[in-house]
Formats: C-alpha cells, sequence, structure tokens
C-alpha cells in the first residue's frame, strides 16, 4: 500500500447544511489523517485558477460562481491509497449515480452543487495541495 497525500475540499452546499464535522468522520474512520486544514472564502480569482484545466467546459462559469458563493473547508489527507480511497468516499460526481452511503449521496443536491471536490491522480494531488497550502502548513503525523 502506498502512502498518499489528496487534496479535499468540502464545497459551500455542505458548509451550509452544518456537516464539516460528519465528512470529516467519514475521513477518519477511513483511515485518512487531516494533515492540514483551512477554512476560507474564495476569490473569484482562486477558484478560476483551481478550476482552470476546466476552463473550456460549458460549466465552467456555473463551477466558479458556486464555488465562490460560501466559504470552504479545504484540507489535506494522508493515509494508504488516499487519492483513491477519498474518491470512493466521494462518490460519482452526479450525486443521483452516487452509490448508497457516499458523501454525495448522502450530502449533495445535485451534479453542480456536489458537497465535496476530491484530487483525481496523486499527480494533481500534488499541484492542487500546493495551490492550497506552504509546505510549512503540512503536518504529518
Ligand atoms: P471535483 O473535481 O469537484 O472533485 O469533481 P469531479 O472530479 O467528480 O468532477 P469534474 O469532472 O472534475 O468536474 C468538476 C466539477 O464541475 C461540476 N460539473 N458539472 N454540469 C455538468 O455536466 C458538470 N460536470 C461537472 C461538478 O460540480 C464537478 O464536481
Ligand atoms: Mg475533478
Amino acid at each position: 500500500m502506498a502512502l498518499e497525500r489528496t487534496l479535499s475540499i468540502i464545497k459551500p452546499d455542505a458548509v451550509a447544511k452544518n456537516v464539516i464535522g460528519e465528512i470529516y468522520t467519514r475521513f477518519e474512520k477511513a483511515g485518512l489523517k487531516i494533515v492540514a486544514s483551512k477554512m476560507k472564502h474564495l476569490s473569484r480569482k482562486e477558484a478560476e485558477g483551481f478550476y482552470a484545466v476546466h476552463r473550456e467546459r460549458p460549466f465552467f462559469n456555473a463551477l466558479v460562481e458556486f464555488m465562490i458563493s460560501g466559504p470552504v473547508v479545504i484540507q489535506a489527507l494522508e493515509g494508504d491509497n488516499a487519492v483513491l480511497k477519498h474518491r470512493d468516499l466521494m462518490g460519482a460526481t452526479d450525486p443521483k449515480k452516487a452509490e448508497k452511503g457516499t458523501i454525495r449521496a448522502d450530502f449533495a443536491d445535485s451534479i453542480d452543487a456536489n458537497a465535496v471536490h476530491g484530487s483525481d491522480s496523486l499527480e494533481n494531488a500534488a499541484v492542487e495541495i500546493a495551490y492550497f497550502f506552504a509546505a510549512t502548513e503540512l503536518c504529518p503525523r
């Protein structure tokens, strides 16, 4: 098993629903450690930069508007197979297609307001963690 880190964001809809703790508990119960954490209201520039790979997609503007509609909680998670493990906990992008018991099935309302973000590869995880956290803000245990 490979020890990995991944970037996780609790999106504005889930923060508004007051389920930060419930989502953190799922990470911890799955063996993922929170090694960095911050709450932040993203600027438009920050959200656009974070989702730059989706710039040409039809949903880009809606995605950015949604991500800046309220504060988010951003964390780096560490554990065995953290990238895939976290994606499994999240469930499919569209909550209607997400497996029962996943975060999106339980807390998301739509494909736009879908509760959480998670890095989709180890390579992207490193880039996304560095986008939000300085190396000195990571606290491996
Ligand atoms: P995320 O990046 O947020 O973890 O989500 P994901 O990998 O499951 O999905 P991705 O394809 O990376 O898309 C990023 C976010 O854009 C919104 N989206 N809307 N209307 C649409 O067809 C559509 N497709 C994607 C979702 O909010 C998705 O989380
Ligand atoms: Mg994605």
